[in-house]
């Protein structure tokens, strides 16, 4: 992700350029730094405390984006942290608590869905009421199988974060309940689910399903459908040529989320360092990160204790209002 965040700024950002660069894997990092003639660095933090880089996209292990965040935050640099936030929620809670004490945006969300073209028409279609009140969302989240397959928690942290960020923003409420049910798909890993099936409860009375599937066996995919007091609303279905032959009709789908989100990504980061230039970002925030993880977190809850689990909220500090 880090190498896709580095090409778009090369080539669809005038108003930045590639600074500097770290990963674990050296080879890669020289690699990519070459190419935008940037300098190297081995620690990351060091990176960040560098007087040549104004900015930093953090785009490494979920684990590690919690500690990186407050090393910016330190710094007062703008940070476009990728998905999950963090991955325990004392350190998400930490970062909104330091941010919101410093008066001042700063971090920025890779809930990069929210700049898809398809999925904004969504957001103003609803927004407009051309459906009426919203009362259902119903998502599908498709994905090929990983080289490492994620366990049943990391899924719902690292990949489902999405879908509970697209609920919250499209249906313009928060979660009060989650249930997780799912299915093992791969036989050789029938303790965790590969296919998980999440009921949401809203605070202003919708419902929504969402489908995550990590196993496929197609490619990707990713859309939602919106039922509402007076209609529905739902993404267009692929936009690639459809091929009739041999008594079939074929159609390409994208094999991950590079390909199927192209240009989010590219609109992320030019709106990302637009609104650091105009000093006022308005991408998703630390606190639609907590938000999203929260979610996630209970819904793990709920697949370890196999029942539905209530979310408690939490005052929304006025930084994030
Ligand atoms: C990946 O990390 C992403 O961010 C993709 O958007 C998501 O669809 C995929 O499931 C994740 O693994």
């Amino acid at each position: 992700m880090g190498a896709r965040h580095a090409r778009n700024i090369g080539a669809y950002v005038p108003n930045a350029r590639l600074a500097a660069v770290m990963d674990m894997d050296a080879g890669r990092s020289a690699e990519v730094a070459a190419s935008a003639g940037a300098l190297m660095f081995g620690d990351a933090e060091e990176l960040i405390r560098s007087d040549a880089v104004d900015a930093v996209v953090i785009a490494s292990p979920d684990p590690t984006h919690a500690s990186l965040a407050l090393a910016c935050l330190a710094q007062g640099k703008p940070a476009l942290v990728e998905k999950p936030l963090a991955t325990e929620i004392a350190d998400a809670i930490a970062i909104v608590e330091r941010e919101s004490a410093g008066g001042r945006r700063l971090l920025q969300v890779g809930l990069m869905r929210r700049y898809d073209p398809d999925h904004v028409a969504i957001a103003e279609a609803v927004r407009s009421g051309v459906v009426g009140r919203p009362v259902l969302f119903r998502g599908w989240h498709r994905n090929l199988p990983d080289a490492h397959p994620p366990t049943s928690r990391q899924v719902l942290v690292g990949a489902a974060v999405h879908d509970f960020d697209s609920v919250r923003w499209l249906l313009g409420q928060e979660v009060v309940e989650i249930h997780v049910r799912g299915v093992s798909i791969d036989p050789l890993r029938t303790d965790q689910w590969d296919l998980q099936i999440v009921t949401l409860t809203m605070d202003g009375g919708a419902l929504a399903v969402v489908e995550v599937n990590k196993d496929s066996g197609f490619g990707y995919e990713v859309g939602v459908e919106i039922t509402g007091s007076s209609g529905m609303i739902s993404t267009p279905p692929l936009d690639s040529p459809v091929i009739r032959r041999d008594g079939e009709l074929r159609q390409r789908v994208h094999s991950d989320w590079l390909g199927r989100f192209e240009e989010a990504y590219i609109r992320e980061i030019q709106r990302w360092t637009a609104g650091i230039l105009e000093g006022r970002p308005d991408g998703p925030s630390a606190w639609d990160g907590l938000q999203a993880l929260a979610v996630a977190l209970a819904g793990a809850a709920s697949v370890e204790r196999g029942s539905p689990v209530r979310l408690e909220p939490s005052p929304r500090p006025v930084l994030y209002a």
